[in-house]
């Protein structure tokens, strides 16, 4: 066997069996493909002699999950993957891809490049790259379309899509599924005397002109009208043109322009953002059992988490207060349940599997048999305290206990607890089966298998895990918090709500603050600036403008006006009143802002709350902030996260913003070590 190494990551083995050749991917963990990997791949196939062909397979868990990331920050080096593919296309024997695993981005680009594919029914192939800010570079957009035709092209391009080797084969995209050893169908495939079959020379198929048009301009809303869907669209379209080589040279082209732009930085930043988020750094522990969880409390929450963990295959037991409540919530439950398998979401097998998985109880004591136990009841410590006191008195020590809090001081609530070691906090954010984003919260007492354990319950439930210490709303809601707080005082000294969620709106936030406030309802924060009354120092400026709009009723979408008239949303005169009273109670003369002003004070807010909870050791690093405001508060994933934005920012001109802050917010304002916070986020 011979073996083709570099310097960088990776080989390729290749090994002559009956005159074919098996070129064996070894780049653990994923089999990126690396440089090492191109180099080896072109080595051995011009290595080859007089063959009957060539089997391309990867070693470990996968085919190959993509070209390295880690690249693609600087020039590229010789051997790119288009010469990979061309040596392919030009090797005078069939190429063929088997595989297995996750075939993704530049790996299922070198399996378009090959004459033939062969895939496990569960292989998973995509092309991830519009997700990380570019287009194909290597051919995506051109050979795809050819086999599945441009309107599966489009979706799969501009969503990012991951499809099953199944589906692959019912488009065209594989050849063959392989029954039993991969290696050995592959064999037995090329046994069979190939022709050579170039996938470029292939003609697109025709389609209805009006459904291509429709799945084009689908694909750009929902790309959010980004530079770079719009691009891949273009490209695919173009597939259909007489002259694939002049297409070929204008995806790299671009491909190599957008990869060094921006959005494309700032999403590769998320990408390995989001794979450490997982991780406490210098933990060794290994996560507990989890097959079995317990949910209490079956209200909006309760149900949500039940949904998440049945479509992850847990088998869940929901515990209500009495059989009554406890119908209501298993009825909505599977209401829930069969809309989704109405809508096509979820097939026959797996309703029926989720309904079986689901069951009820109405005394904590029947959960004893579980291995997690999550409360999900209402979020006040009168009931959470004696519940959880419950809990730890009646179920086995090995039994994990998370509480769903989103602000309540856990380390308080367990003090008394003698199992505390075994409690965690766990903030789903609503719908719980739908956000991707999980807190993982680190009471003082949680022991690390524990916390582990919650990690491992994220990473099955398909959620992207961020771990926080016990902190008043931990770390999401707490820099949402100071994000709000400016909006509000920005209304207060002159800008029209409006004018705050257009600028907003205008950097990339789906919503802005107040049409977000408006949708989840004026009434809970007013409910806790009540019980926050007490306690609030009387010289922090104190915006009022919620507050008379809640006791005029008006509680947002829900109660049809808020800071906005419903149902068309427009501005109100009733609004307007309210803000020019308060602005005329505490002496303000309105002044203008600008958007670009608004935006900066409203970012410098997060990055300024941001810098405190890393000095506090809530959060454990910038880039966990990054994600978390990524995952679970509309922040664009193509500005990399506030602390990101704020990195690739001239620091004199963040120094300003933080002084207009500082300004702004007066008396108790606490200023965190921005300029250190994002300098550690460059290291
Ligand atoms: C592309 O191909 C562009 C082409 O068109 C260009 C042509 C010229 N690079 O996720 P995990 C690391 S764009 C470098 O935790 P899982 C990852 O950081 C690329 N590293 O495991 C982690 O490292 P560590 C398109 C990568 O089992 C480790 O592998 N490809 C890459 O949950 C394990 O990863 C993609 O977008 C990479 N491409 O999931 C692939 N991929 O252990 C996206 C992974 O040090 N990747 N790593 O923290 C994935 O979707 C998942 O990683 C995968 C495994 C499903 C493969």
């Amino acid at each position: 066997m011979n073996t083709h190494t570099s310097p960088s990551h990776g080989t390729v083995r290749s090994e002559i069996r009956d005159r074919i050749a098996i070129l064996t991917i070894d780049n653990p963990p994923v089999n990126a493909g690396s440089h090492a990997i191109r180099k080896g791949l072109i080595e051995a196939l011009q290595a080859a002699g007089d063959l009957r062909g060539a089997i391309l397979i990867g070693a470990g868990r996968s085919f190959i999950a993509g070209s390295d990331l880690r690249e693609f920050g600087a020039p590229l080096a010789w051997p790119e993957l288009p010469d990979v593919i061309s040596a392919c296309e030009e090797a005078p024997f069939p190429v063929v891809a088997a595989i297995h695993g996750v075939a993704l981005g530049g790996g299922l680009e070198l399996a378009l490049g090959c004459d033939y594919r062969i895939a496990t029914e569960d292989a998973r192939l995509g092309l991830p790259e519009v997700s990380l800010g570019m287009v194909p570079g290597a051919g995506g957009t051109q050979r795809l379309p050819r086999l599945t035709g441009r309107i599966a092209a489009v979706e799969m391009v501009c969503g990012s899509t991951r499809i099953t080797g199944t589906r692959a084969a019912s488009l065209g995209l594989v050849d063959a599924l392989a029954e039993g050893d991969l290696l050995d169908a592959a064999l037995t495939f090329l046994a069979q005397d190939r022709p050579k079959r170039v996938v470029a020379q292939m003609t697109v198929p025709d389609e209805d002109p009006a459904a291509l048009q429709a799945a084009c301009d689908k694909a750009l809303k929902k790309g959010r009208g980004r530079p770079n869907v719009a691009e891949a669209i273009r490209l695919v379209q173009a597939s259909a043109d007489a002259d694939v080589a002049a297409v070929l040279a204008d995806e790299r082209a671009v491909f190599q322009r957008l990869r060094l732009e921006p959005d494309a930085s700032a999403l590769r930043h998320l990408f390995f953002a989001e794979r450490r988020a997982g991780s406490v750094d210098g933990l060794d522990a290994k996560p507990r059992a989890l097959a079995s969880v317990g949910v209490i409390g079956g209200g909006t929450m309760g149900q949500g988490i039940a949904r998440a963990c049945l479509g992850a295959g847990l088998p869940v037991t929901l515990v209500e207060r009495d059989a009554a409540a406890l119908d209501r919530s298993l009825s909505a439950l599977c209401d829930a349940l069969d809309a989704r398998h109405a809508r096509g979401r979820l097939g026959d097998a797996a309703l029926a599997a989720q309904k079986a998985a689901l069951r009820g109880a109405t005394d904590v004591a029947d959960l004893t048999g579980c291995d997690l136990v999550i409360e999900a009841v209402f979020e006040e410590l009168s009931v959470k305290v004696p519940l959880l006191e419950q809990l730890d008195r009646l179920l086995p020590e090995n039994v994990v206990i998370g509480t769903n809090t989103s602000y309540l001081d856990i380390n308080a609530m367990v003090a008394d607890l003698p199992g505390r070691s075994r409690i965690l906090g766990l903030h789903f954010f609503s719908p719980a089966d739908v956000m991707k984003l999980l807190e993982v919260v680190r009471a003082e007492a949680t022991a690390d298998d524990v916390l582990v354990t919650g990690l491992a319950l994220a990473k099955r439930l398909g959620k992207q895990p961020v771990v926080a210490r016990v902190a008043e709303g931990f770390i999401g809601n707490r820099i949402y918090a100071a994000y709000r707080r400016r909006a509000e005082l920005l209304m207060l000294d002159g800008a029209a709500p409006q004018d705050v969620d257009a600028a907003a709106q205008a950097f990339g936030f789906a919503m802005g603050p107040f049409a977000v406030s408006d949708m989840s309802g004026l009434d809970i924060a007013w409910a806790m600036r009540k019980r926050q009354a007490a306690t609030r120092d009387p010289k922090a400026r104190y915006v009022t403008i919620p507050d008379r709009l809640c006791e005029a009723g008006r509680l947002g979408r829900k109660t049809g006006a808020g800071w906005y008239d419903y149902p068309e949303t427009r501005p109100s005169p009733v609004v307007d009143a309210v803000i020019a009273n308060a602005r005329a109670d505490a002496g303000i003369t309105p002044q203008p802002f600008d958007a670009a002003t608004i935006q900066r004070q409203l970012l410098i807010a997060m990055v300024n709350e941001a810098a405190l909870l890393l000095a506090e050791g809530v959060a454990q690093r910038p880039s966990d902030i990054d994600v978390t405001l990524a995952n679970g508060y509309g922040f664009p994933r193509w500005k990399g996260g506030p602390l990101w934005w704020a990195a690739q920012e001239d620091p004199a001109a963040i120094a300003a913003d933080l002084d207009q802050l500082e300004q702004a917010i007066g008396h108790g304002f606490a200023r965190g070590p921005v300029a250190e916070t994002l300098a550690a986020l460059k290291d």
